[in-house]
């Protein structure tokens, strides 16, 4: 049995947590030969709750789960940690605008990345889930001048396997036939999820199904399903975005399938002739533990007029919380 590694979970008695913490303990997301330490943050009038949740998953028994520090002290909580899921965030109130939202995130990230950078390994792997999630990784980053800036990612996994499903069901296929779907930009409605590289069992998947379909079913339905989810359940999102949060982590620590890519956002460096520095969704591949864009993709003008929009919305972001940003 390897050694256990440390995996910290902000918002851990959240509803998105409650359906993460199980099957990270379980061995879903590293691999069921590696044990973890959980550590998880709470706000201090949370604790009770999730000491609700401590106990749950002591009850379970798991035998990969070498332990668990529960505590409302980030420095505490990122202690020498190898991987931390940041989805604890301030939601967006009534009448809230996005400055404001972006500021009350910037209360909880620009201290979180301090933490990071004082005490998780120089290797560690950070995923943001908490929304704005692009820029929250963004400010987390900027207070975190002593790690490597790839350290920070964000989540476009969600839309990239809400997409994967709504091509199998439209196609009639599975969604293990579909390979090379990709999420360009910002998880928000300005995303572009971008099916001309796709293959439907190796065949194009743009030869399979038509441009308005494309256009006008496909695309808003993959932008706009969180809001159908909280219109159907009464409730954001919560057991698919915790498997997408374990699906991002396992393809970048155990690497992705050859022949295939997957959909993360991460720090530009300009490819695709996206502002350099935002946290942009882009299809990468995995291995060894790092992260590597695609490149050489053939990119029409109906995708470029997208990619650069959600690039646009993500520069404006970044121009709401520089503010923040350690000197
Ligand atoms: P909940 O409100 O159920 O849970 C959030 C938890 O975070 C609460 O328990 C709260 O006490 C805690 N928290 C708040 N501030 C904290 C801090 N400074 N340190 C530690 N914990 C803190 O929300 P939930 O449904 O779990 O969603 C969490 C976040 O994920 C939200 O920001 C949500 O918008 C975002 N989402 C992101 C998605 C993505 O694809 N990137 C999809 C799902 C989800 O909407």
């Amino acid at each position: 049995m390897k050694s256990p590694v440390r995996v910290a979970v902000t918002g851990a008695a959240g509803q998105i947590g409650y359906a993460l913490l199980f099957r990270i303990a379980a061995g879903d997301m590293l691999g069921k030969d590696q044990p973890v330490i959980l550590h998880l943050l709470e706000i201090t009038p949370a604790l009770p709750a999730l000491n609700g949740v401590v106990m749950e998953l002591n009850d379970c028994a798991f035998p990969l789960l070498a332990g668990i520090v529960a505590t409302d002290d980030p420095n505490v909580a990122f202690k020498d940690v190898d991987y931390a899921l940041l989805v604890g965030a301030r939601p967006r109130g009534p009448g809230m605008e996005r400055k404001d939202l972006l500021e009350a995130n910037g209360a909880i990230f620009a201290p979180q990345g301090k933490a990071l950078n004082a005490h998780a390994r120089r290797d560690v792997k950070v995923l943001v889930v908490g929304n704005p999630a692009n820029t929250n990784a963004l400010i987390a980053q900027q207070n975190a001048p002593d790690l490597d800036p790839r350290c920070f990612t964000a989540m476009v996994r969600l839309d990239h396997n809400r997409a994967l499903s709504q091509l199998a069901e439209k196609t009639g296929a599975h969604v293990t036939d579909i390979r090379k779907m990709t999420i360009w930009g910002n998880h928000s409605s300005t995303q572009y999820p971008d099916i001309h590289h796709a293959t439907v069992k190796g065949t194009a998947a743009t030869s399979l199904v038509d441009q308005a379909w494309y256009r006008d079913s496909f695309i808003p339905t993959v932008q706009q399903r969180g809001a159908a989810i909280i219109k159907a359940r009464g409730a954001s999102s919560a057991a698919s975005a915790a498997s997408a949060a374990i699906d991002h982590m396992r393809s970048w620590a155990l690497g992705t399938e050859p022949g295939d890519w997957v959909s993360m956002a991460i720090p530009s460096d300009g490819s695709y002739g996206i502002a350099p520095g935002v946290i942009y969704g882009y299809p990468v591949t995995c291995k060894n533990g790092k992260y590597e864009i695609v490149q050489g993709l053939e990119i029409n003008a109906f995708s470029r007029e997208r990619m650069d929009a959600t690039d646009k919305e993500l520069r404006e972001e970044r121009a709401g919380v520089e503010h923040l940003f350690a000197r």
